[in-house]
Formats: C-alpha cells, structure tokens, sequence
C-alpha cells in the first residue's frame, strides 16, 4: 500500500482553512498535521506550497449514457468519469431508470451493468422512478436498505419519465416512512405541453422557445406543489436543478417553516443566461437544457441563495449531447433538441471562478461542491472532506493558475464546450481516487474499472 505525504498546502474543508501535511495511507487520510510535526516516512512526497489541498469534488447529479430525445448523452460511463477527474471531481451519484412497465431492480441493474469495470472514479446511483405502482413502492424500500437511498420523480416530460400528482403522493409516502430522500424534477409539464404546442403552431421553432415556454411559473408553481405535497406525506425533499428564482423563493419559504426542503442548482444557471439560448444559426441548442436557462437577472438570487444555504448543493446534471448529429435532431423544432449539456468536468472550476468573483467563500466552495452533497445523498465522512479515516479522493488545485475553457481540449466525448474561450483562474493539478493518482499535472494516470460502486446512507440532514 503507497504511503503518501502532501505537504504543505492550503487544507480547505466545509469547516477549515489550514497550511497542513496531509498523510496517506492506501485508500485512506491517516492525518491532517502542522507541517512536518508527524513523523511519516512516505513512498511518495507532493510539496503543495502556495496551492490548496481540496476534497475530489461530489458531483450528486449526471446522466451518463442517458436514453434520451431519441438519443444517449453521449459521455459513457468511461468518458465521463475520466472527465470528471480531469475535473477534479472524485464521485459521481448518476441516475438508474426504471423503464415504464418495468421494475426499479431491473433498472438498477441494467445501469451497474453499463458502469461496472468503465469507471475512473467511485460511483453511485440514484433512482429515476417512473412507474409508480405497488411494486415500485416495495422496491424503494427494499433498494434503500441496499444504498440506493434516493429517487427522482418528474413533474416534466409526459408520456416519458412524469408522474401525475397521486403517484407523487404515494412516493413521497413511502420515502417518508424509509427515510429516503425523494429528489423532484420541478417543472409543471402538462403546461408546458401545451406551451410547446401552441409555439410550434406559430412558427416559433428555435431553441429560443425552450425557454420561453418553460417559463420560470411553471417552475415555481411545481416546485410549490412538490413541496406541499411533501409537507402532506411528511418526507423530506430535494428539488434538483433550479434555475428560477420564484422557484427559489418557494423553497425559501419551506426552509423557514423548517421543513426538510433542499435544492441545488448547477453552475450553467449561474454563468449562461437565455442570451445563450438565443445565439444565432441553431447554435441556442447547445444551451437546451430543463429546468432552462433564465434571463440574466435571476442569477443574483441564485448566488444570494447559494450564500444563505437555501440552495445548498451544486451538481452539474451533466448530460451531454453533440451539437452534430444530436442537437440537430431538433432542427425546426427546438421540442426534439435532447436536453442537457455537459458539465462534469468544469464545475469545480467555474465554482473557483466565483470565489474569485467574490459570490462565495472558500470553504462555501467545498461545502457546496463536496461536503453538502456528500452529507445529502449519505455519503460523509467518507467522501466530502479531508480528514483521518476519510478516502483519500484529494484534489491539489492551484488558485492562480488562469485556463482557456474549449472543447479542443475538454476531456467530456462531446463537440462544444458551453464555455468556449472563456478563461477562469485556478486549474487542477493533481487528483487523487482513494489514495491513486488519476491525474498528475497533463497526465492521466487513472483507469477504467478503479471507480468502485458506493453505497450510501440516507441523508445525513433530516430532523
Ligand atoms: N434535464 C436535462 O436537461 N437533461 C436530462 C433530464 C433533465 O431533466
Ligand atoms: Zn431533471
Ligand atoms: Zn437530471
């Protein structure tokens, strides 16, 4: 087993910010020392001087190989945690699907069957429900008990992943009583089915009209029925994605009443605004995602939310498509644009980029990026923060290094970048999956099949 030493550096964690040694032993931290105090013969010395000694980023949120608008994402299991590291993102928790008619086992299955032996760094899953029915309700026991402790259900997407009001209901029942956390895809899709339709009919097909027809009420008004829903079922919920800030207030509003209501939001909402949407020549599809991109003035309420914790976690929902081929297929009507973009890999840099900016703090940084998800989806001490008994998923991240975003040189299996040219400052330099250096400078030193499958905990939140 290597024992390693990294020396020297800005030890950041949710809690702290310390010069410190960090020491390793095999899988695992054994101390976070002064330097130099703890004597340590180590096989392998970092000296982390002037850089900072992160967690490897909790990344709660993507969708690997999803089958989707008639397509998959087009990172697998393979290229998309091999991104993520390059990230300096050490976790990931994807999502399984339940196909209608189907079982959830059967779901789970068939998504460790796509992960197993591909992955670079440890993963889990979440569930995506999408049948609700007797059997479904028994399989959400029986899967938390085995640490698949959370279920995404949709109030978006009719005929595809929805569920109506009723089997909602009866989900949030059951994760009541099990302690699992149900995560809600907040979006009033029946509406915007109509919206989409009425658009079309007037000729208005590009991707513009995504945004537009799903408009930030419809969000606000499924986000405020998740959340009295929950409040009936008594179970706590996670409302993923949000990027409106009326949708926001109705968390806040929960979070007041002190209720178990969480939300994340993903940096795309918080550095790309319906102006991308708009871009000219198709290009807007690059930026079709749901929940949608929103007017720029929403973003000053979504940090404002990052900073008093009504939003607490940032996950990516990472789910790329190529702009060839993919994107394309919503061609004259922006409907059949899969959703999603690619992020797995930027997040912990972009989330630098607003400390930089003076949005968040340091330790905000890594508390929303690692520490909070990992304490959400059942994962801390374990991943989340550097500390003795903790894997050892480190990241050395150099504050003042500046990168040019670009797909040339992404490491994400998808034809654009959503940042291309934009510079940000701090750049990952060394990354580390359970005491292994996957990355090393511009070296990939990690492989397919290191990632191990993790279960979780409940959320570690609930009162
Ligand atoms: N939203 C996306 O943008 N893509 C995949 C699914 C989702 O809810
Ligand atoms: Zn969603
Ligand atoms: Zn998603």
């Amino acid at each position: 087993m290597t024992r390693l030493a990294i020396r020297g550096g800005t030890v950041i964690t949710a809690a702290d910010e310390v010069v410190a040694d960090v020491l390793v032993d095999g899988e695992r931290v054994v101390a976070v020392a002064t330097p130099g105090s703890v004597p340590f013969a180590a096989d392998t010395e970092i000296d982390a001087t002037g850089r900072y000694v992160i967690p490897g980023g909790v990344d709660a949120h993507t969708h690997m190989e999803l089958p989707f608008g008639g397509t998959f994402a087009s990172d697998t299991f393979e290229t998309g945690t091999r991104a993520a590291a390059w990230g300096g993102t050490t976790t990931i928790i994807d999502f399984g699907v339940q196909q209608m008619g189907g079982s959830l086992r059967a779901g789970l299955d068939a998504w460790q069957e796509k992960a197993a032996g591909q992955c670079a760094i440890d993963y889990g899953f979440h569930m995506i429900v999408a049948d609700v029915n007797d059997g479904t309700l028994k399989e959400m026991e029986a899967l938390t008990g085995e640490g698949v402790t959370s279920f995404k259900m949709f109030m978006a997407y009719p005929g595809v992943f929805y569920s109506d009001d009723g089997q909602i209901l009866r989900a949030m029942q059951k994760a009541g009583d099990t302690g699992a956390l149900i995560m809600m895809h907040a979006e009033n899709g029946i509406a915007i089915d109509v919206l989409i339709a009425q658009s079309l009919a007037r000729g208005r097909t590009d991707p513009r009209y995504h945004g537009e027809v799903r408009h930030a009420l419809l969000e606000a008004e499924a986000t405020h029925r998740a959340i009295q829903l929950a409040r009936v079922a008594g179970a706590p919920l996670y409302i993923v994605h949000l990027s409106a800030q009326e949708a926001l207030a109705e968390v806040a509003k929960a979070r007041e009443m002190g209720l178990n209501a969480f939300a994340e939001t993903c940096p795309q909402y918080l550095f790309l605004t319906v102006e991308d949407l708009a871009r000219p020549d198709f290009e807007g599809a690059k930026y079709v995602c749901s929940t949608p991109l929103r007017p720029l003035e929403h973003q000053a309420a979504l940090w404002r939310g990052l900073r008093n914790d009504d939003l607490s976690v940032i996950s990516t929902d990472h789910c790329p498509f190529c702009f060839k081929g993919q994107k394309e297929l919503g061609l004259g009507d922006f409907s059949k644009i899969p959703n999603g973009l690619p992020g797995v890999e930027t997040r912990m840099d972009l989330l630098h980029q607003a400390v930089v900016d003076g949005h968040i703090s340091r330790r905000r940084w890594i508390e929303i990026a690692c520490a909070t998800p990992a304490r959400m989806f059942g994962l801390y001490p374990r991943k989340g923060t550097i500390a003795p008994g903790s894997d050892a998923d480190i990241v050395i991240y150099d504050p003042a290094a500046t990168q040019v975003h670009s797909a040339a040189t992404h490491h994400m299996n998808v034809d654009y970048s959503c940042y291309e040219g934009r510079t940000t400052t701090g750049k990952v330099r060394t990354v580390l999956s359970r005491g292994r250096i996957v990355v090393d400078g511009d070296g990939y030193l990690g492989s397919a099949g290191h990632g191990r499958y993790l279960t979780r905990d409940t959320c570690q939140y609930l009162r």
